[in-house]
């Protein structure tokens, strides 16, 4: 079967802060350490029964892949539910409800004890540490993170297949106008095409990850992201300091988001339509289809 092509991510064990600053982040070239965490007490004590043991009665806003229609915002959630709830679906699994960008410091700031920003070079922003949250065979849009930020992406439970982009590719993937995503329709993993040709001359990165695997993704990188087993990740942004980054991510936090959901609210569908056939005339003028 026709597959999206990609190559695997380099894996180190470890890494010292020199070779990461040299060789990753000045380069913004995504790697996979190994050994990152081995010394946070998460390592150990991060599991699912964990975090619901400490979990209490709060509610969580869950999402799926199901497009907002209509006059709706662009992100909704589909439904909530108590967060001890919600695991126990997530441990009998299957569900498409996800946990999306979840602040571990305004949620459950007892979880930041459990983790260190590693001394690595990247100037990390340490007021958004946020959780994500899926159930076997969950899979994640791909997209890339509006904010721009360096992310170092760790992942706790079970096993997660992330395929990410450079931000060069973003021309193959049927990016939606003023959103962050691709077109919802397409399959990453059995891509049509006939329908989607450009998927063709798209090339990937493959991370597979484990429990406590730590996966650096740099500024604008795209990532497609399946849970194998049902598990959760944290994430640790650093944003970009000056530049062009920093107002692209001024722009995209202002501007972009704010047009989206006026334009969705003010035409509804016609709107999302309209971007949607858009861009697969615009993307697919090149390939004679
Ligand atoms: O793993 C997930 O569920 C999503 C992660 C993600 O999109 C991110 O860290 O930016």
């Amino acid at each position: 079967m026709s597959q999206i092509k990609t190559t695997p991510i380099t894996v180190v064990d470890s890494i010292s802060k020199a070779d990461f600053v040299k060789y990753y982040y000045k380069p913004q070239r995504p790697v996979l350490i190994k050994n990152l965490t081995k010394d946070w007490p998460a390592y150990e004590k991060w599991n699912l029964d964990y975090i619901q043991g400490l979990a209490g009665d709060q509610l969580v806003p869950l999402y799926n892949n199901v497009p907002t229609k209509g006059h709706k915002k662009s992100v909704v959630p589909a439904a909530e539910m108590k967060l001890y709830d919600y695991i126990e679906i997530l441990k009998k699994g299957p569900t498409d409800l996800r946990m999306f960008f979840y602040n571990v410091l305004q949620k459950m700031p007892q979880l930041t004890k459990d983790f260190d920003y590693p001394d690595i070079g990247l100037p990390f922003f340490k007021k958004l540490p946020v959780m994500f949250f899926g159930s076997k065979g969950g899979k994640v849009l791909a997209h890339y993170d509006m904010d721009l930020a360096d992310l170092m992406h760790v992942h706790f439970h079970g096993t997660k297949k992330v395929m990410l982009f450079h931000p060069n590719q973003a021309k193959y993937l049927y990016k939606v106008p003023y959103t962050v995503h691709n077109l919802e329709t397409i399959d990453m993993d059995h891509p049509d095409f006939e329908k989607y040709p450009a998927l063709r001359d798209a090339e990937g990165i493959l991370a597979q990850m484990n429990h406590g695997d730590a996966l650096y993704m740099p500024s604008g990188y795209w990532h497609y992201i399946t849970y194998q087993d049902a598990g959760f990740s944290i994430t640790l942004r650093a944003f970009p300091r000056s530049g062009k980054r920093l107002a692209k991510l001024f722009s995209n936090l202002l501007f972009m988001r704010n047009f989206e959901n006026i334009m969705r609210r003010v035409k509804g569908e016609k709107w999302t339509d309209y971007k949607e056939n858009k861009v697969l005339r615009d993307v697919n003028k090149k390939y004679d289809t």
